[in-house]
């Protein structure tokens, strides 16, 4: 806990200015979920709605201790990195409508887009693969001398997948900038982690490479922050990764197709208690004497934001069907 000059505390190093960012994110996240499913019950999507309900604080609160140059790999349920590095709520909305003006010219309908300017590659659907590659460009990197580290998500289910061990090996032995982040939100599609692992940490892994492993809460945003800046840190000087299990509840079902029946409704309920938004909201009311009219006022900038993006999307036309084939390899 550090003191600014007012005397005032504040967690992790942070301004109040920044806190408020941090609470805008957090809701933005949720915020841009809630359209997202409404757009998808509505039929407007072409591709399915994957939520991060339950997560936002593992997302906003890692990604939030990038610089800009490095590079974020993100996973399916981190829409709240995306917008942290610096997406905006256009493309987000663009690409979820599969708009020809989107990043992928309306070639897909979810997150699996490139945007190199920002350093945002998400995601290669197969489970795991992407770790291989978030791994090469943290060689890339360093190869080019550019001092950036890299960002990389992976779930509960998916770091059972032999890619997991392969890219955390190489990172490890090489010494490489890369942080990984196993979002442990108890359930892979409708198999609970107890049917996953025999071991009862997921970080314990760790020390199978010789890095160092933590285990954090993932509905603490400022917890979440902390463990990865000190890891991004460690990263940046040279000294290797770190694997970081982020505990959370996925509150919501695989995507939008799932009504997560399997989940028993209790465990769904001690999660709810821990919500991420607020509990953090909590946190700047009793700390940072947050006011009703702060809140209310990021609200409707919230609001208005989804809603320029949203009607800007649906402004933009769908892909021609003549220009299916551009942009494939080979015919
Ligand atoms: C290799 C592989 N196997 C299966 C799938 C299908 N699939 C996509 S997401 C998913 C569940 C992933 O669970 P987890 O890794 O825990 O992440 P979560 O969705 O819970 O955030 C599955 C089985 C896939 N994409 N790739």
């Amino acid at each position: 806990m550090q003191k600014d000059e007012t005397g005032q505390k504040h967690p992790a190093g942070l301004t109040r200015e920044q806190l408020l960012e941090l609470y805008y994110y957090l809701r933005l996240t949720r915020a841009c979920d809630d359209a997202i499913l409404r757009l998808y019950k509505q039929g407007k999507m072409v591709g399915g709605a994957y939520t991060g309900n339950g997560n936002e604080a593992t997302a906003v609160g890692s990604s939030y201790a990038l610089r800009r140059e490095d590079y974020l790999f993100p996973m399916h349920r981190d829409l709240g990195a995306h917008l942290v590095k610096g997406q905006s709520l256009r493309n987000i909305f663009f690409q979820q409508l599969g708009r020809a003006g989107s990043l992928t010219r309306g070639r897909d309908g979810t997150g699996h887009y490139a945007d190199p300017e920002l350093r945002i590659y998400g995601n290669v659907s197969h489970l795991a693969a992407m770790i291989p590659v978030a791994v090469g460009a943290a060689l890339a990197s360093r190869m080019k001398k550019q001092n950036a580290v890299v960002l990389n998500y992976i779930g509960d289910g998916g770091c059972n997948v032999g890619d997991f061990h392969e890219g955390l090996n190489m990172a490890a032995v090489m010494k490489l900038p890369f942080v990984l982040i196993v979002e442990n939100n108890q359930f892979a599609y409708s198999t609970p982690v107890a049917r996953q692992h025999a071991a009862a940490r997921i970080s314990d892994r760790a020390a199978g490479y010789g890095i160092p492993g933590f285990t954090i809460d993932g509905t603490d945003v400022l917890q979440v922050f902390e463990t990865t800046r000190t890891a991004v840190e460690r990263a940046r000087r040279g000294e290797g990764p770190t694997l970081i299990e982020s505990v959370t509840m996925r509150m919501h079902g695989h995507s939008a197709s799932d009504d997560a029946s399997y989940v028993p409704g209790d465990l769904l309920e001690s999660w709810r208690s821990k919500d991420p938004l607020a509990r953090f909201e909590a946190v700047l009311v009793s700390g940072y004497s947050l006011t009703t009219a702060e809140k209310e006022s990021t609200g409707q900038r919230i609001h208005d934001e989804i809603e320029e993006a949203i009607h800007a999307a649906m402004e933009d036309p769908a892909p021609l069907p003549e220009t299916a084939t551009e942009g494939v390899y080979a015919l």
